[in-house]
């Protein structure tokens, strides 16, 4: 029978709305920095983000500007010291509070550790920006949160690739029976499907209405049971999406594809 023992946190979205008000507007700080005549919309960025990577994003983007250098090397080089820039400046954002976490984020963490399931994060975001946002909403001590860490670096290909899911089981040494995935994107879910962890989806800025199947359920965020599918059933109290809400929903989905 799956238990859960293990929930595997993106961060992306997922943790907080980092793209829309975080990596977007570093990105356009960044670019007027290096007197460079390009800003990326909301709605830009948006479509941007069918390419997994702020660097591999921003080299997608650049043929289509005339002041980039045609070269392909120093496309690469631009590319590297303007997402270095991007970086720094992403961290600012962070450290003057411009990124809260997603309500119910907070709270779901802290029931995971009083309850001992164990939490990971699997993101292909730069350690950088994972090390600034966590420890600026859980304090000094934010590594000892998690069991294991997996980021950008660690992978040779990110998401939709599962490679991220696959170190962060690895270094938890648990099974997909036992790990729940927490997601906003379908790069993210197709990442953690391919190893057949069961993934929740807590739809974002950017994804709220991106097709999305194989998840156990969907809903608009943590922070609220109504809105949820399907329903979010467990005898639980208060508002917010708790631990019994995801067994259950595990629960339900063995059941159903025991029967399908
Ligand atoms: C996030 C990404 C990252 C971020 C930007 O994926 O794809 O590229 O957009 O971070 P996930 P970097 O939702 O899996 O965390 O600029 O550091 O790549
Ligand atoms: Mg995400």
């Amino acid at each position: 029978m799956r238990t859960l023992r293990s929930l595997i946190w993106d961060l992306d979205g997922t943790i907080a709305e980092t793209e829309r008000d975080g990596h977007r507007v570093a990105f356009n700080l960044a670019f007027e920095e290096f007197g460079l005549p390009w800003s990326w919309d909301e709605a830009w960025y948006g479509r941007l983000l069918c390419i997994a990577g702020g660097r591999e994003r921003l080299l997608a983007d650049m043929p289509t500007h005339r002041e980039a250098p045609y070269d392909k090397r120093m496309q690469e080089i631009l590319a590297r010291s303007l997402h270095a820039r991007k970086t720094e400046l992403y961290a600012r954002l962070v450290a003057d509070g411009a990124i809260p976490l997603r309500e119910g984020v907070l709270e779901l963490m802290q029931e995971c550790r009083d309850r001992g399931v164990r939490m990971a994060i699997a993101t292909t975001t730069s350690r950088a920006n994972v090390e600034a946002l966590l420890r600026h909403h859980l304090g000094a001590d934010w590594r000892e949160w998690f069991a294991a860490i997996v980021c950008g670096e660690d992978v040779r290909h990110k998401k939709p690739d599962p490679e991220v899911y696959e170190h962060a089981l690895r270094l938890l040494g648990e099974s997909p029976l036992h790990a729940v995935a927490i997601e906003d994107s379908p790069l993210g879910v197709a990442a953690a499907r391919a190893l057949e962890v069961p993934v929740l989806v807590t739809r974002s800025a950017y994804f709220a209405g991106a097709p999305i199947e194989e998840a156990i359920a969907i809903g608009p965020g943590l922070h609220e049971r109504a809105g949820w599918r399907p329903e979010a059933a467990a005898a639980a109290p208060g508002r917010r999406v708790g631990l019994d809400d995801i067994e259950d929903w595990l629960l339900r989905s063995e059941v159903v594809s025991q029967f399908a």
